[in-house]
């Protein structure tokens, strides 16, 4: 038997207060839908209070885009993981690609950052992913399990946690892997993983991410390890989420 499916709307840099009625839409369709996956929200810090509070008791949780990987300090501009569990988060999620590539994260950052998630209760959503140059230099099983290996602390054996396999090339660009490329790199992650956690990672799920949208997500969620996906530009609208959610069910 499957187990449950796991997906999570990574909303970006989207998002004021109007989209409060786009979380409570969602809200309303998934609990309209019943039985189907775990489903998670993150929207931009400055909403988790207020989306999370509109969520209370529905079955859709709350989730952080990133967090700082010290719990406290002079850290200018920065959100703490204590900071987003306090406004309502249960989730977040960490070493996105965007901001691996655009506030130089590496690895050991988010190791940290992963540390800290734990610390304050969070389950983290730990991403890695190739560069298409990567890709075509045939090194993409290796970056992507290096990635893993480094970003994966010690601390995460017997946590919840998920790790999201997200191309680079694959996000916000319609292109998606073939499903035999997903499935080969969601093995290759399983067994880093494994290697990185010992046998209590056999069940951490390892959700697929970069351009899910309603006509692909029926087949990607179908490939062998793939436990959920990470969406971003469709996440932003119940008519275009929920038919993911749906095909997760
Ligand atoms: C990848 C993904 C969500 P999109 O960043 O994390 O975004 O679905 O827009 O490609």
């Amino acid at each position: 038997k499957q187990s449950v499916k796991l997906i999570v709307g990574n909303w970006k840099m989207n998002g004021l207060s109007a989209a409060l009625a786009q979380a409570e839409a969602i809200r309303d369709a998934v609990s309209a839908a019943g039985q189907g996956p775990r489903v998670v929200l993150c929207p931009p810090a400055t909403l988790i209070d207020r989306i999370s509070a509109a969520l209370a008791d529905s079955g859709v949780a709350v989730g952080g885009q990133d967090c700082h990987e010290k719990p406290v300090g002079a850290f200018t501009g920065s959100v703490s993981a204590e900071m987003l569990a306090d406004a309502g988060a249960t989730v977040v999620i960490l070493g996105h690609s965007e901001r691996r590539a655009a506030f130089g994260e590496t690895d050991a950052d988010v190791a940290a950052k992963v540390e800290a998630a734990i610390a304050a209760g969070l389950e983290p959503i730990v991403c890695v992913g190739e560069t298409l140059e990567q890709r075509e230099a045939g090194e993409a099983i290796a970056v992507v399990s290096a990635q893993v290996e480094g970003s994966l602390p010690m601390g995460l054996s017997e946590r919840d946690f998920a790790v999201a396999y997200e191309p680079v090339w694959a996000i916000g660009t319609g292109l998606t892997p073939t499903l035999e490329q997903i499935a080969e790199v969601h093995a290759a992650i399983r067994a880093a993983m494994i290697k990185r956690l010992g046998d209590s990672a056999r069940t951490a799920p390892i959700l697929y991410g970069g351009s899910v949208k309603p006509e692909n997500a029926r087949d990607i969620l179908a490939t062998p390890e793939v436990g959920g996906a990470l969406v971003g530009g469709a996440s932003l609208k119940a008519e275009d989420f929920m038919p993911i959610v749906k095909a997760a069910a």
